[in-house]
């Protein structure tokens, strides 16, 4: 099969959804950290104790591109088919640091990938990062970056250091996005302190598995806290086909309905909806790193196709063939173009 070309001879432009970017100035902080001994958080030692330390090809390559939003990244694009990325900074971000550090990066990433977005824009959109550390600010950021910069939704890298956006005193972030209009993208990071020693002991708290389960369970938490009653407008993107939930879609309704009639939780209260329902009308789902038909058409059909969005994961996963894999999903011309170009565009206001 041929290489995928950019501008749209397919019949589609493809936007890939879930690409990241780093500033060389929160790698050097992560750098400086890990070696002050000064991070005790397991998933972050693991993940980026690795990344920033071992010498293979893999880690290497992927620091070095999620530095660059340049020429190397443009080339990629080019050699890969990828006519825009929407870049949002790489997990866990902010997320590791203390509050006014957090601050501190939020704001410079988001200037320099501004300053990309503007020096690119035909190939670049971005996403605002914040520090959920301190929620007011964070919804000045969203509000922010929705007005002056130019970005179309938020990237929120799961956990901030073991809580989970359920907390009510997160939601003033749900509350500035919804206001914006800006889908908020919840990614992985490698899981909660309280979550991690079993995969961590047996190698899984990584993309293999751990970012899904942290993150699925984020978005459930969200769910049966009731955060889509209180924000019925609030946009949630999860990539990796929606990690895992919409394989679950008829137990959560079952088991979320016995357990809320027999009262066994304070905490799980009644909905207005059964789970699946925000499911299929708050959240949108990405191909991310699961280029597997497969399990792409289920999630079309289970979800709705509009909700289905194309994602590469670039530089983590990096590979042509799982472009040339999803040119060759079985759907019509019609069907194609929406999956990789206008459902994007439609979800963030392209
Ligand atoms: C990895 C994968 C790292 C994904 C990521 O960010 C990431 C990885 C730190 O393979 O270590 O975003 N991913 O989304 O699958
Ligand atoms: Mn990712």
């Amino acid at each position: 099969m041929t290489t995928p070309r950019t501008g749209g001879d397919a019949g589609y432009l493809r936007i890939a959804t879930e690409e990241a970017f780093a500033p060389a100035e929160m790698i050097a902080q992560w750098r400086e950290m890990l070696a002050a001994g000064a991070i005790d958080d397991p998933g972050f030692l693991s993940l980026w104790g690795f990344y920033l330390t071992s010498r293979a090809e893999r880690p290497t390559s992927v620091v070095e591109r999620l530095q660059d939003m340049g020429e190397r990244r443009l080339a990629d694009m080019d050699g890969s088919g990828i006519d825009r990325q929407i870049v949002s900074l790489t997990a866990p971000g902010t997320q590791i640091f203390d509050r006014d550090r957090a601050v501190g990066i939020a704001t410079l990433a988001n200037d320099q990938l501004a300053e990309a977005c503007r020096r690119h824009p035909d190939r670049f959109t971005g996403l605002t990062a914040v520090a959920p550390q301190d929620p007011d600010h964070a919804a000045k950021e969203i509000e922010r970056g929705a007005r002056e910069l130019g970005f179309k939704g938020v990237i929120i890298n799961s956990h901030t250091n073991d809580e989970y956006l359920d907390d009510q005193k997160f939601w003033a972030i749900f509350e500035a996005a919804e206001a914006a209009d800006a889908p908020i993208y919840i990614h992985p990071n490698t899981p909660s302190r309280g979550l991690i020693q079993p995969l961590l002991d047996a190698g899984l708290d990584g993309a293999i598995y751990g970012f899904g389960v942290e993150t699925g369970m984020h978005l459930l938490r969200l769910i049966v806290a009731g955060v889509f009653d209180r924000f019925p407008r609030l946009k949630i993107v999860v990539g990796h086909l929606g990690e895992a939930l919409p394989f679950w879609l008829y137990r959560l309704d079952y088991m979320h309905a016995a357990t809320v009639r027999s009262q066994r939780y304070a905490s799980m209260r009644p909905l207005a909806k059964k789970p699946s329902d925000y499911l299929r009308e708050n959240v949108w789902v990405t191909t991310s790193g699961m280029a597997w038909a497969p399990a792409i058409m289920f999630c079309r059909e289970v979800l709705d196709a509009d909700r289905v969005l194309y994602a590469m994961d670039y530089p983590y996963e990096f590979v042509v063939e799982e472009v040339q894999a999803q040119d060759r999903l079985p759907l019509t011309p019609a069907e194609k173009k929406a999956f990789f170009q206008t459902n994007a565009e439609n979800l963030f206001g392209l």
